[in-house]
C-alpha cells in the first residue's frame, strides 16, 4: 500500500466517519487488526501528539483525533480477543485520579481482555479509595493503573497506599503504565510491575498471575 493509509489520515484530521469506514474497509481487505492498530491508529496519534508539542495544534483538535481514533478502536477491540481462552484472573484497570486520558488504558483494557482477563474498567479521573472499594468488591487479582501526565504520576503512589490502608496490598498485584511512568518509578512506588505498552502490560499481568491449569 502506498501512500498515507486514510485511517491515518482520518485520525490525524479528526475524522470519526471517515476513521470508521476506513476501519471497515480495511477490516475488509483483511488487514489484520493488530496492523491497523500498530501502524496507522498509535502511529496518527503519535503524530498529532507531536504537532501539539510543536504548538502546530491545539487541545481542540487532540480531542477530535482521539475520537476518531476511538471509533476505530470501538471496531477492533473485539476482533483481539481469540476465542474460547480460558479466564486467566480478574483486573481491576482505570486512570488515575486528575488524569482523563484513557486511550492508552482503553487499549491495555481490550489486550488483556484479548489475553483472557476479566476486565472491570473504572473509566477515568479514578480515586485511590474507588480502586479500593473495587477490590474489596470484585475480588480482583491485579489492578492496572495508568497515568499519561507528570502531574497525575504521584496518584499512582497514592493508590499503592491506599490498597495497603484497605488491607487489600497483599491480595492484589499492581501494575502500572503510560507514557512517562518508568520501571523504575514503579519500583519506587512498590508496584509489582510496569508495562513500557500495552502488550507488555498483558505480558506482565501473565507473568504475575501464571497458573498452570489454564490457558496456554
Ligand atoms: Co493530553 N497530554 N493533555 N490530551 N495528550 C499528552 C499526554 C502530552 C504528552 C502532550 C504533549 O504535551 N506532548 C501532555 C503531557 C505532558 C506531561 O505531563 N509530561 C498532555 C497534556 C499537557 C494535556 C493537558 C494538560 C492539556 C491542557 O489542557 N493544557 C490536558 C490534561 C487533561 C487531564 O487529563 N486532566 C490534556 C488533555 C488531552 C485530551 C483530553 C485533549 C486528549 C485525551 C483524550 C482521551 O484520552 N480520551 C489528549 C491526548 C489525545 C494526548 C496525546 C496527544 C495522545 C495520548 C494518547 O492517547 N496516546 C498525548 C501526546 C502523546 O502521547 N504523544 C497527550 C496514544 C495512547 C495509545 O498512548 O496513552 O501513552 P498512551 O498509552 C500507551 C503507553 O503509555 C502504555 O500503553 C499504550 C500503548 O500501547 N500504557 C500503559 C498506558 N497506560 C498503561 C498502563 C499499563 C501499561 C501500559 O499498565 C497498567
Amino acid at each position: 500500500m502506498s501512500g498515507i493509509h486514510p485511517l491515518y489520515d482520518a485520525i490525524v484530521r479528526g475524522q470519526v466517519s471517515a476513521a470508521v469506514a476506513a476501519t471497515e474497509q480495511a477490516l475488509l481487505e483483511k488487514v489484520p487488526p493488530k496492523d491497523l492498530l500498530d501502524r496507522f491508529i498509535l502511529a496518527a496519534l503519535e503524530e498529532i501528539g507531536q504537532k501539539f508539542e510543536r504548538n502546530e495544534c491545539f487541545v481542540p483538535e487532540l480531542l477530535i483525533s482521539s475520537r476518531a481514533a476511538k471509533g476505530a478502536l470501538e471496531l477492533i477491540q473485539p476482533l483481539l480477543r481469540s476465542e474460547g481462552v480460558k479466564p486467566r484472573g480478574k483486573v481491576v484497570i482505570g486512570t488515575v485520579k486528575g488524569d482523563l486520558h484513557d486511550i492508552g488504558k482503553n487499549l491495555v483494557a481490550s489486550l488483556l481482555y484479548g489475553s483472557g482477563f476479566e476486565v472491570i474498567d473504572l473509566g477515568v479521573n479514578v480515586t485511590p479509595e474507588a480502586f479500593v472499594a473495587a477490590v474489596q468488591s470484585r475480588d480482583a487479582d491485579i489492578v492496572a493503573l495508568s497515568a499519561l501526565l507528570t502531574t497525575t504520576m504521584p496518584a499512582m503512589g497514592s493508590t499503592v497506599d491506599a490498597l495497603k490502608k484497605g488491607q487489600v496490598r497483599e491480595k492484589v498485584k499492581v501494575i502500572v503504565g503510560g507514557a512517562p511512568v518508568t520501571e523504575v518509578y514503579a519500583g519506587a512506588i512498590g508496584a509489582d510491575g510496569y508495562g513500557r505498552d500495552a502488550h507488555a502490560a498483558v505480558a506482565v499481568a501473565r507473568n504475575l498471575v501464571a497458573r498452570p491449569d489454564c490457558c496456554q
